[in-house]
């Protein structure tokens, strides 16, 4: 089978609520390959040992599906209002995303493949090794920020990244291209100084970085987390990029997947006393519910802690 028209599969995927879609070959990407490693070496994943373990098969999608010719990358916007009490990342506000996203993509693949007697296909949504943000970046979709995000022009860096591992060989798109400039808006104002640099390319080092600490961390806290509970968004609330513009139109719209809505969330001080049954409640099917029953409330407490006093 030849090359196929990816036409018909773009329509389907932003009729299915995702905002951008492209496509590149399921080949290795060695300048990925080597910068992860970089990145590894420098222990920059602190105490994520899965990254490590996952470095080989990274390396080649075919090592997820070995009939892949084609990653399809897609993107969904997350973008909304930020909640100020708790401090809650905007990603984490809704729906945990990978319920969502795998069925949304999940449903999108039934109806593009219908034709595609026999194909084969897998989705990852930050769910299986491999470099989301690199095959992202080679289908078009966007570009590496200093803050390491990936960043789309037109849009801004709100959005999660889905990718399709194919058996289909549609047809490729160009990289994207873009960059930063002079703008170090993000190294300045990120409140733990993780966006560094290494073997001359910007790069978080997790062990500093507030949404490591407050999400995949265990045990105490190692770093001030600014007053966040959950996540941190700050290199993305001061990038240029995600300021809304009269000359970009798609620039930090609000996501109008309705499962991302924010839901209610207790105050930060009633944090620390919540039962487990409590706690289960606020949780369930959101992405909060990763740090677990004693991590959520070490947060808060370190938030509580890092607050200003009022005066006595
Ligand atoms: C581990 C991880 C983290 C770690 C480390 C983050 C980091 N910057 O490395 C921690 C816990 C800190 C984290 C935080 C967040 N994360 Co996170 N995370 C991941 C995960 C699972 C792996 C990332 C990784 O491998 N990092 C190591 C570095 C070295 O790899 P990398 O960032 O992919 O960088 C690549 C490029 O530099 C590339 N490269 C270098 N040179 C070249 C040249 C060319 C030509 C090419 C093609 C590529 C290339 O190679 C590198 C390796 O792929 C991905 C999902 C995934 N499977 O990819 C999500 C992911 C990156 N996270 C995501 C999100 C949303 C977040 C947060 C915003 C959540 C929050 N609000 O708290 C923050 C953002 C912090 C930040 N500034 O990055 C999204 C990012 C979407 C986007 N628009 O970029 C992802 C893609 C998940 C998803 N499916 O949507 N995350
Ligand atoms: S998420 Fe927060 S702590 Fe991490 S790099 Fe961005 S600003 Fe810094
Ligand atoms: S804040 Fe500035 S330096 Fe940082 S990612 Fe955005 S444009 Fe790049």
């Amino acid at each position: 089978m030849g090359v196929t028209s990816s036409a018909r599969l773009k329509e389907l995927a932003l009729a299915h609520g995702f905002e951008t879609v492209g496509v590149t070959p399921a080949l290795p990407i060695e300048q990925a390959i080597s910068a992860y490693r970089t990145w590894l070496k420098a222990d920059y994943h602190g105490e994520m040992e899965y990254l490590a373990r996952h470095e080989l098969a990274k390396s080649d999608p075919k090592n997820l599906l070995p009939s892949a010719k084609a990653v399809i990358a897609l993107t969904a916007n997350y973008n909304q209002e930020p909640s100020n009490d708790p401090k809650v990342a905007r990603y984490a506000l809704g729906r945990d995303y990978h319920k969502v996203l795998m069925r949304a993509a999940q449903r999108l693949m039934k109806e593009a493949m219908a034709d595609h007697e026999g194909a084969e296909w897998r989705v990852c949504v930050d769910s299986i090794p491999i470099f989301e943000r690199a095959y992202a970046n080679l289908a078009g979709l966007g570009w590496f920020g200093k803050n390491t995000m990936l960043i789309d022009s037109k849009r801004g860096s709100w959005f999660f990244i889905v990718l399709v591992l194919t058996s289909v060989e549609f047809a490729p798109d160009a990289p994207a291209l873009g960059g930063c400039g002079n703008c170090r808006a993000c190294i300045d104002a990120c409140p733990t100084g993780a966006i560094v640099q290494l073997d001359g390319r910007w790069q978080v080092d997790s062990r500093r970085c507030i949404s490591y600490q407050t999400i995949e961390k265990k045990g105490d806290m190692e770093v001030d987390t600014a007053g966040w509970l959950f996540g941190c968004d700050v290199c993305q609330e001061v990038c240029p990029f995600n300021q809304p513009r009269e000359s970009q139109p798609d620039r930090a719209k609000q996501t109008t997947w309705k499962d991302f809505g924010r839901r209610a969330f207790p105050e930060l001080n009633r944090i620390p006393v919540l039962t487990h049954e409590e706690w289960d409640r606020l949780t369930q099917g959101s992405a909060i519910r990763r740090s677990g029953y004693e991590g959520l409330k070490r947060n808060a407490r370190a938030s509580l802690s890092a607050l200003p006093r009022p005066p006595d």
